[in-house]
């Protein structure tokens, strides 16, 4: 039986993002399924996909969906009629049944199943194939396995799965040349789910509350390949790689033990760290820290049930600031509460962050599974049933959007380094020549003054 993989996700900004989770999905697959990934960014028209398509002559064709739209108010880019004209083009060319899964489609499978008209979905985890593809095989009821979504389907029973996990990458392949080509960035997770309960927060709805560890030396052996195949960067995927200190501990030692040599960077919560945290983290290789810092004021932080207050995020910074490292805070602004003392409060701590970049998304984007789904619920800012997959922002009764936009945008026009929304332009201008020069990376250090 033979499976085609296609990621959708043909967003370059702030760079292109390999898919790692199709690597995961088809490592899975035992050897009676043919696989083969092929990644949208590889080609330069859909043209070129219909000739894989014809020529692979797949069975099922599996969609990863990624992002649903860029979640910036300042800017904002909906992806749904890429896909639906992607799904188009596929049903022209082939009668393979179509699955859906991914992170984007797993905060809206029954939207995005109605949406792309697709045979199947899987919500979360996609090492659940094996399970859809031999019910289809035995012709059993597919409808109740945990994750599985039909056209059908309304209401979805899904949790984590606990299962092994198995990362299938090849160095040889195209989508991964493309990669290595531009930028050089492959990523890496360490493990699947966050433990916080931040309150406009998908992640642990996609990857579940509970925080399940690959082991620190399998994962430093992937990070070799990831080296070795000719990667020069590597981004650490987990929703926040500090939140279990041992256990990110225990993987920067890996990564020393196995001559990691390539910079790497990923997401942290401002918490305060164990002495010498960051310290050892740059002896593995740390270069790049990106902290989910959304606000300065303690108002806000417990309002949006941050594991932190202010405090912490200064202590984080200047711990981090000592270890050497390049330091980015992304500011998420407008949430329940917010007003203008509690915004000048930010924008004042801002200031007093010493040479770090800053990324503020001005309005939170709401989504189900969420308490700032049920809080926009009960102050009549959406309905009950609503389809939320063009994107709504939630909007704070005590500030306008628009002040909040023009004040962070007041404040950013003379700073280099405070970058409004995805940032497009600034970055736009920068980052595809920093690349052309061949620098890798994030790059986002560059805009530090
Ligand atoms: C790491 C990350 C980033 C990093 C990526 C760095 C890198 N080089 O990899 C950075 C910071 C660059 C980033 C940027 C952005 N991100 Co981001 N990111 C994530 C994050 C935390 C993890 C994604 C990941 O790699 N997971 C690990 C892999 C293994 O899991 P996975 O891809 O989900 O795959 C699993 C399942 O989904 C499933 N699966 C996947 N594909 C398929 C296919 C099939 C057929 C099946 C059956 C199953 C399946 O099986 C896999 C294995 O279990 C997610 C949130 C999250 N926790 O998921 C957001 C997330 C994907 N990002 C999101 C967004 C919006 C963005 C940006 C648009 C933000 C912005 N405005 O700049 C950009 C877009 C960048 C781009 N070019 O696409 C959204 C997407 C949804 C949405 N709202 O559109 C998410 C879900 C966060 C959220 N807000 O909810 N991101
Ligand atoms: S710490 Fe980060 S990933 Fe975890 S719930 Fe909060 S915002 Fe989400």
């Amino acid at each position: 039986m033979k499976i085609l993989f296609i990621s959708a996700n043909t967003l370059k900004m702030p760079y292109p993002v390999y898919p790692v989770g199709l690597d995961y999905v088809a490592g899975s697959l035992d050897s009676q399924y043919q696989s083969k990934i092929v990644d949208l960014n590889e080609f330069a028209t859909l043209t070129e996909l219909e000739e894989v398509i014809v020529e692979f002559t797949p069975d099922f064709i599996g969609i990863s969906i990624r992002n649903i739209d860029n979640t910036d108010t300042t800017n904002c880019r909906a992806f749904l009629e890429e896909y639906k004209n992607l799904v188009r083009q596929i049903r022209k060319k082939s009668t393979a049944r179509i699955i859906l899964g991914g992170s984007g489609f797993t905060i809206f499978p029954i939207e995005f199943m109605q949406a792309l008209d697709a045979d199947y979905g899987i919500v979360g985890e996609g090492e659940r194939l094996p399970l859809l593809l031999q019910a289809l095989e035995k012709k059993t009821d597919v409808r109740n396995l945990p994750g599985v979504v039909v056209k059908e389907t309304t209401d979805i029973v899904y949790g984590p799965y606990e299962c092994e996990t198995k990362r299938s990458f090849n160095p040889d392949s195209s989508h991964t040349k493309f990669y290595l080509s531009k930028g050089g960035m492959l990523n890496l997770q360490t493990k699947r789910g966050c433990p916080f309960h931040c309150v406009y927060c998908t992640y642990p709805h996609i990857e579940g509350s509970k925080m399940r560890f690959f082991p620190p030396p399998e994962i430093a052996q992937k990070a070799r390949e990831l080296q070795d195949a000719g990667a020069k960067y590597i981004f650490i995927t987990d929703s926040a790689f500090n939140a279990s200190y041992e256990h990110s501990i225990d993987v920067a030692k890996a990564f020393i033990d196995s001559g990691i040599s390539i910079p790497w960077g990923g997401f942290f919560a401002p918490t305060t760290p164990p002495p010498d945290y960051f310290r050892l983290l740059a002896d593995a290789g740390l270069s790049h820290v990106e902290f989910g810092t959304e606000s300065l004021s303690d108002k806000m932080l417990a309002s949006l049930q941050k594991p932190f207050v202010a405090k912490n995020v200064f202590t984080a910074h200047s711990i981090a600031l000592q270890a050497g490292l390049n330091i980015a805070h992304y500011f998420l602004l407008g949430g329940p509460e917010e007003n203008r003392k509690t915004l000048s409060e930010t924008l004042n701590g801002v200031d007093k962050l010493e040479k770090s970049v800053f990324f503020f998304f001005c309005g939170i984007r709401i989504y189900p599974n969420t308490k700032l789904y049920e809080v926009a619920l009960r102050e009549g800012q959406i309905t009950k049933g609503q389809n939320l997959l063009q994107p709504v922002f939630y909007r704070s009764p005590h500030i306008t959007a628009q002040d909040i936009i023009q004040t962070v945008e007041e404040h950013a026009a003379s700073r280099f380094n405070w970058i409004v929304g995805s940032g497009e332009n600034k970055a736009t201008r920068i980052l595809p020549k920093l690349y052309d020069r061949g620098l890798t990376g994030p790059l986002w250090e560059h805009l530090i003054q």
